[in-house]
């Protein structure tokens, strides 16, 4: 089997190349040209990766990548993934988080229309949520330009479906965090900045809005499913996530206490890190996954708290 997986270099592409290698996949990897190379997630690996050069935004590109790949599934994951930026630069982030998932459908419809696609679809499209939990049908209501891009993207991949009989698979992925999260998303922000204050290399960190809630699972976990979805027998969507909602200040209060720490003699909050409007709560309801994939996720809150904050207490440690 040959995959092709666009932001390989992110945290999900490198688990998910991990993954589709021990399956004993061949792995493309489509990366962008940068001045400095950024391969830092999949150094351990590259050896085993083959890579092709091509941009979400670049339709020829796009199509050279799968020629030269000739892919049985297309994983795109590549996309401007964080929220507070779609609000700087809404118009790049529409073309590489929306338009991005046409022109890669667009190149698989027209090079081998057999092949698999899986479309990393996102909890951020229930934005101020309809219903709670959110499932699989319930309506979006996006509130951020990377929410909207996503809306968009999810909406073609379900044409494309039922268009040109494409085997195109969303899967509404709630948060999912891991050591390899971008340091800026809040939770490696958290356990990041905790550590640096446990070894004293910092004395305080300044968060924004400390009340929102969130449905965190561990993104190792989360990989496999996507792999589940190509699997079936017929294309569908899936909601991904843990059942467990819980709030900034809960996961600030966990991750301090995993290092012996007063979150509250340390955290400042800091209005410039707090949004045009927020997603108040994101709980998933993944039932369908549970009963149809066998998907079930293995990490709880508390389980997660500890990974990242071990991990980053003995990395700057080391660094030290
Ligand atoms: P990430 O760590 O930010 O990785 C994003 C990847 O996209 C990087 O490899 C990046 O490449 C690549 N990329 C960005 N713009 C590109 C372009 N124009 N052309 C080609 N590649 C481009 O994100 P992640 O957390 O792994 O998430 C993976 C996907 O799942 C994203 O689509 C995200 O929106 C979605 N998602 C994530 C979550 C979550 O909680 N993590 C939840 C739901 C959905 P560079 O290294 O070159 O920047
Ligand atoms: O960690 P975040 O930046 O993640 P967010 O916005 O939920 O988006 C992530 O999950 C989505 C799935 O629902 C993905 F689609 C998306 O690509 C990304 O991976 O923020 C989580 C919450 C927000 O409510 C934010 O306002 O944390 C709050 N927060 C409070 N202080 C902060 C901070 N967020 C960040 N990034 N930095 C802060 O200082």
């Amino acid at each position: 089997m040959r995959a092709l997986v666009t932001g390989i270099t992110g945290q999900d592409g490198s688990y998910l190349a991990e993954f589709l290698l021990d399956k004993g996949y061949e792995v493309y990897g489509m990366v962008r040209r940068s001045s400095v190379e950024n391969f830092n997630r999949i150094e351990h690996i590259r050896d085993k990766l083959k890579f092709v050069q091509a941009d979400l935004l670049d339709q020829l590109s796009i199509i050279d990548a799968i020629k030269e790949s000739r892919p049985d599934e297309i994983y795109n994951l590549g996309a401007m993934s964080f929220v507070p930026t779609s609000w700087k630069q809404p118009v790049l982030t529409g073309e590489f988080t929306g338009l991005g998932v046409t022109r890669m459908l667009e190149a698989a419809r027209h090079m081998n229309k057999n092949v698999k696609f899986y479309q990393a679809s996102s909890s951020e499209m229930f934005g101020k949520v309809r219903e709670v939990p959110q499932n699989e049908n319930t309506p979006f209501y996006p509130r951020s330009p990377y929410g909207v891009a996503k809306v968009y993207g999810h909406y073609m991949t379900v044409n494309y479906r039922e268009s040109y009989d494409m085997f195109a698979c969303s899967g509404i992925l709630f948060n999912h965090e891991s050591p390899r999260r971008g340091l800026e998303f809040v939770t490696k922000k958290v356990t990041y900045g905790a550590a640096k204050i446990k070894l004293g290399l910092a004395d305080s960190l300044c968060l924004g809005n400390l009340d929102a809630k969130r449905d965190w699972g561990y993104a190792k976990d989360y990989i496999e499913a996507m792999w589940l979805m190509l699997k079936q027998d017929t294309p569908e969507d899936y909601v991904i996530s843990t059942g467990e909602t819980h709030s900034v200040k809960e996961w600030v209060e966990a991750s301090f206490k995993c290092l012996d720490l007063d979150w509250e003699k340390y955290v400042k909050i800091d209005k410039s890190f707090i949004r045009p409007v927020d997603v108040d709560l994101l709980v998933g309801d993944s039932s369908k996954a549970e009963k149809k994939l066998g998907w079930k996720t293995k990490v709880n809150f508390n389980g997660l708290v500890k990974i990242m904050v071990e991990y980053d207490y003995n990395y700057l440690k080391k660094q030290m």
